[in-house]
């Protein structure tokens, strides 16, 4: 052998691993593209997947599912802020749909945007485009502030997000265009489409795309809040379809607390709306399955179908009837925030899932992962945990992942066919537990009342335990909500070390050994002074013994501004249609080109866009100091 051999190889291997750990923050190296289908309010738990058999078939079955999937709140803009900055909504503190707890304003005015998803992606080398809906309360109000990070943006405009018959978009801080004689879902498909053909006639350049549809979200106009309007092409489709009678659908017995306490069984026209709203949203879908298929053939066609990451989920779940409320989400319960999540792609295995849990907070960790992003070069904020591990089959080894934290800060109701509206008292702290053999599921409203349900004998969640009759079960879940309310990276990934450092306790079986009996019963109750739309640390003492809400890495406190100035805005803007069509997205419309959509299109005229802070949806909110 000649002696320079082993010396040239060993030159060659660390050249490569040079250029290999060069790659990440370059182009330099072919890196899977990235199509991220994100719809909104699409449940699980209620079948919402059988209305989409070309996505089941294509993406879900050809890929991995997870099957224990949680929205961390069940709302869209906190969820969203949450996927997108990969953090609790009690540190990102954008809690709501509009101000002040939340919306597009907040996300700008904290500086969250300016570190976020789209910005770290472009660090791994992607360009990053989005299309659809982003976030509450980005409209005609504020269109000209880009949301930042994205080389391409098109989104939907606040107040016509909600109409799907009246369609306006701005494209990249242009003016306003109302897409006429369309249906919103087919303008989506069409300019998804576009896009993505774009993006692959440039094979040198990974890309992220992210398609974001409002079905088969309500309608909500400035009449009121109906069911969401299919493609007029698929408005006849499953007739007679009713919700489905779950168990606690429309119980007769409802133990529950706070308002949801309160209100009275649906009526025979909420039962009548439930089931127009059920049948509505999977009519509204089948524009989601098309879009996709579009999505997909482009793919397959380009002969990147293989290639590309596909991610499917949703902002968070919904409920109809559940509980007796006719239509909605916001509640902590498994219809609102179990959410379908699946991805195909190169490496993943086809037709296998995993039943260990994971959050909407773990995905921005998953897709910089996929994105091949060093991790020295992740933010430090992240609360979540990478799950590519769960697809490369070493899933569930760690029992801290059984924690889901859940939280909410403001309003309820129903959307539609009212029982109650803006039932105010809707603000609470919740954990889930899901272990290997049992699962639970705590909650402390704002009421300072209790819910714990035994999630494995009862998935339906109706029979509540009182914290009296199992005084040590209730202690450890308390326990485990005062860690997670105000979790921060590692202790929102491994609470259970968080109170016991010393390692001893890994899952609530631990916790439960007796020995543990004093100290449990030694820490505070998660409780609330009152019944606030916003997150107050003063409002939510007490805290882990120890946790100061004051130091900066309290709620992540230093990574972003204060928006204590965030005042309380009226709602601005109208949802009047630009012009009242009722029915859009006829049988020609399907996979229709950009340019036919476009055919019709017109920008808004000025007393269009002046309209804003005017309307019926003009709400003042009081102020909080
Ligand atoms: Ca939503």
């Amino acid at each position: 052998m000649n002696p320079l051999t082993v010396p040239v190889a060993l030159l060659y291997f660390v050249l490569a691993c040079l250029a290999a750990s060069q790659a990440h923050g370059n182009t330099t190296v072919s890196r899977p593209n990235i199509l991220f289908i994100f719809t909104d309010d699409q449940d699980l738990e209620l079948g919402s997947l059988n209305y989409l058999p070309k996505i089941r078939e294509r993406v879900q079955d050809q890929g991995f599912t997870f099957n224990n999937h949680y929205a961390t709140v069940a709302l869209c803009c906190p969820s969203r802020v949450a996927l997108l900055r990969g953090q609790h909504a009690h540190n990102t503190n954008n809690t709501f749909v509009q101000a002040q707890g939340g919306g597009y304003d907040k996300f700008r005015l904290s500086g969250e945007d300016q570190d976020y998803l789209p910005q770290w992606l472009r660090k791994a080398g992607y360009r990053s485009e989005y299309i659809g809906k982003l976030m509450n309360q980005y409209g005609i109000y504020n269109y000209n502030i880009t949301p930042k990070g994205w080389d391409h943006f098109d989104g939907l405009l606040d107040p016509y997000t909600y109409t799907f018959n009246t369609p306006v978009f701005s494209q990249n801080g242009q003016r306003p265009i109302y897409y006429a004689n369309q249906h919103q879902t087919d303008v989506i498909r069409a300019k998804a489409a576009d896009r993505l053909t774009r993006l692959l006639a440039n094979p040198d350049q990974p890309w992220y795309l992210q398609v974001a549809p409002v079905a088969p979200h309500q309608q909500f106009n400035d009449s009121g809040r109906y069911p969401p309007v299919p493609l007029l092409r698929h408005e006849n489709l499953y007739p007679g379809l009713t919700a489905p009678r779950t168990p606690n659908f429309n119980p007769v017995v409802q133990d529950k607390p706070s308002w949801l306490g309160e209100i009275p069984q649906m009526n025979a026209s909420q039962i009548a709306f439930s089931d127009e709203t059920y049948r509505r949203r999977a009519q509204a879908l089948a524009g989601i399955d098309e879009m996709v298929s579009h999505l997909l053939d482009i793919l397959a066609q380009a002969g990147k179908l293989d290639d590309t990451l596909i991610l499917f989920s949703s902002d968070h779940g919904y409920h109809v009837g559940q509980h007796r409320v006719p239509a909605g989400k916001t509640l902590p319960y498994r219809e609102d925030t179990h959410v379908p999540f699946f991805v195909k792609g190169p490496g993943i295995p086809k037709g296998q899932s995993t039943l260990a849990p994971s959050t909407h907070v773990d995905l921005a960790p998953t897709i910089l992962s996929f994105a091949g992003l060093s991790k020295n070069e992740w933010p430090p904020f992240l609360d979540g945990r990478d799950l590519t591990s769960d697809w490369n089959g070493s899933a569930h080894t760690n029992a801290s992942t059984e924690v889901i934290n859940i939280e909410f800060w403001g309003l309820s109701g129903s959307e539609g066919a009212l029982i109650i509206s803006n039932a105010t008292r809707n603000t609470y702290k919740t954990i889930r537990i899901i272990g290997p053999d049992y699962g639970y599921l705590y909650t402390r409203w704002c009421t300072n009342e209790t819910e714990i349900y035994d999630t494995v004998i009862d998935p339906y969640e109706q029979n509540r335990i009182q914290p009296s009759a199992q005084p040590s079960l209730a202690n450890r879940l308390n326990g485990i909500l005062l860690a997670t309310k105000t979790c921060v990276q590692d202790s929102c990934r491994d609470p259970w070390s968080y109170l016991h450092p010393g390692g001893s306790v890994h899952n609530l079986k631990d916790a439960l050994d007796p020995i543990h009996d004093q100290y449990y019963a030694s820490l505070p109750q998660v409780s609330f002074k009152e019944c606030l739309l916003f997150q107050s640390p003063r409002n939510e003492e007490p805290f882990f013994p120890g946790f100061d809400p004051n130091a900066p890495y309290a709620f992540a406190q230093q990574y972003r501004n204060s928006t204590a100035l965030l005042g309380s805005p009226a709602y601005p803007g109208t949802n009047d249609a630009p012009e009242a069509i009722p029915e859009l997205g006829h049988f020609g419309a399907v996979y229709q080109g950009l340019a036919e959509i476009e055919k019709d299109a017109r920008v808004l005229t000025d007393e269009e866009l002046a309209s804003t802070g005017q309307g019926t949806r003009k709400r003042a909110w009081p102020l909080y100091g």
